[in-house]
């Protein structure tokens, strides 16, 4: 089979497979599944060998055969991805099984001439007729949802129409309250980074909702619904306690760690909110220290004598503030003198490329000069470079935060940083450095999973 796909134009013979498929469905109840798998090239895989790149893509079909039935074609695609046309089945949950079912079993770490290498599989859905009426625009639709498995780093992602045009408008209030008591909705860990010692400072909580049709939604699309409807309250609550009960068990395993959450302007203006921290952190036993607020500038300028009043409650509490996105919003300065914060986030937008463009380095020089002159401590956001973090530690910034020393990560792979040696808290440069000394070709030395994945 494999050498009968191969020996002919990939891509003209899936369409010939599709369009029996189609033709086939258009008589019957069931549906036609298309999946579209992209394999990353994983860290210390070494492109340039061909035979072991063939014999890498020979062992992954040999898989994907080992968990498809007979009658499902498979087909690599001529830019390498692999199609795999499910010709019959009842519906979204069908195809969902198998993409789970396929991706379980690519995902077993592949051994090569001695040489083990991880496998990231992400896969794309798209349904005939759910998605599309015709077989050209169903492998587009798979296409998109693809990508958006890619970007969101899900993976698989089921195509929803509304991909197509970006924002999605079909999230619903009844969903997210009912995603906030079925546990749809997760949360990942951000390291900061103390620039003085290259030690994690704190974790900034950022939330997921995990839908399950529209897959993984990420947080600017769920929270200006939570925040129109009023649930922002309850999920921030659940947001607290979740990250409150992490930060202990952390706590309890000798990771001595606090966690920054983020804050929406209506949290503010809620009145009971101090009472609830003060609740929360207490029925957990967490010390309000180990609690940091992220506020925007937005988020106080709202009504500033009330958000100022709430403040002040939580700030007595022992709980630290931070302003978020700093720059991107219209603060006045005297007042910001006035608010009970210790900290400011300098917005990405003036990081990402504070390499290349001098009005951004200038502006975030010029945000860690009035932060220190004001007395705040400074955390530079969008941090993706060694040349931004070299630039950083020269404008004398406090903190990083950034793909260039971790993507936001779940809770036991945080823990796993911890634990790697020098024991005690982590020593993320170091995890750095074994990275890079990875992607230069095939790794000669011992490979550390944990530090390999932090990294792009
Ligand atoms: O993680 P991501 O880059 O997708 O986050 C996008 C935005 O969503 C960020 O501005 C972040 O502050 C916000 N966000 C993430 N989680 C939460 C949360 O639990 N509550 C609030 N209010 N905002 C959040
Ligand atoms: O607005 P707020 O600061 O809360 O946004 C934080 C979000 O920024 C995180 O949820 C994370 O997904 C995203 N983020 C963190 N580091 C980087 C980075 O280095 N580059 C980019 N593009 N996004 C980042
Ligand atoms: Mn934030």
């Amino acid at each position: 089979m494999h050498q009968a796909i191969t020996d002919l134009s990939g891509n003209t013979l899936f369409e010939l497979r599709l369009r029996q498929a189609i033709l086939a469905a258009q008589h019957d109840v069931k549906q036609v599944g298309l999946l579209l798998i992209d394999i990353d090239a994983t860290d210390n895989f070494p492109i340039q060998d061909s035979a072991l790149a063939k014999e890498f893509s020979e062992k992954i079909w040999i898989r994907l055969r080992a968990v498809l039935r007979d009658s499902d074609t498979i087909v690599r695609m001529d830019d390498g991805e692999l199609a795999v046309l499910l010709p019959s089945v009842a519906g979204t949950e069908d195809v969902i099984f198998v993409a789970r079912k396929v991706l379980s079993k690519l995902e077993e770490p592949l051994l090569l001439e001695g040489l083990k290498f991880d496998v990231r599989p992400r896969i794309g859905i798209a349904l005939f007729p759910e998605h599309s009426s015709n077989a050209d625009n169903l492998v587009h639709r798979a296409d998109i949802a693809l990508a958006a498995a890619k970007r969101t780093r899900n993976k698989y992602v089921l195509y929803a129409h509304e991909q197509n045009n970006a924002p999605r408008a079909v999230l619903h209030m009844s969903e997210l309250r009912r995603a906030i008591v079925a546990d749809q909705l997760f949360l990942l860990y951000q390291p900061k980074i103390d620039l003085k010692n290259g030690l994690i400072a704190g974790l900034e909580v950022l939330t997921r909702w995990q839908h399950p049709e529209l897959g993984l939604i990420p947080p600017d699309e769920f929270i200006p619904v939570a925040e129109r409807t009023g649930l922002i309250i309850p999920l921030t609550l659940w947001v607290l306690h979740q990250s409150l009960l992490q930060c202990r068990a952390w706590n309890d395993m000798g990771i001595d760690i606090g966690i920054a959450v983020n804050l929406s302007m209506w949290n503010l203006e809620a009145q009971e909110l101090p009472d609830q921290i003060a609740g929360l952190t207490k029925s957990i036993g967490m010390p309000a220290d180990k609690l940091e607020l992220e506020i925007t500038e937005s988020a106080i300028m709202g009504d500033p004598q009330r958000t100022m009043r709430t403040l002040t409650l939580i700030r007595d509490l022992g709980v630290r503030f931070t302003i978020d996105d700093f720059g991107t919003g219209y603060s006045s300065l005297a007042h910001l003198r006035k608010l009970p914060v210790t900290g400011m986030k300098i917005d990405k937008s003036f990081v990402q490329n504070m390499e290349s463009d001098r009005d951004n380095a200038v502006i975030v020089r010029s945000i860690i000069d009035l932060g220190h002159n004001l007395g705040l401590k400074v955390t530079a956001e969008g941090v993706e470079t060694q040349e931004a973090k070299d630039m950083l530690v020269g404008f004398e910034c406090d903190e990083a935060q950034g793909y260039y020393y971790s993507y936001p990560i779940p809770a036991h792979e945080i823990a796993q940083l911890f634990r790697k040696p020098p024991l005690g808290p982590t020593d993320c440069s170091l995890a750095a450095a074994s990275f890079s000394t990875i992607t230069n070709g095939r790794n000669e030395t011992t490979r550390d999973p944990q530090a390999a994945l932090q990294r792009p």
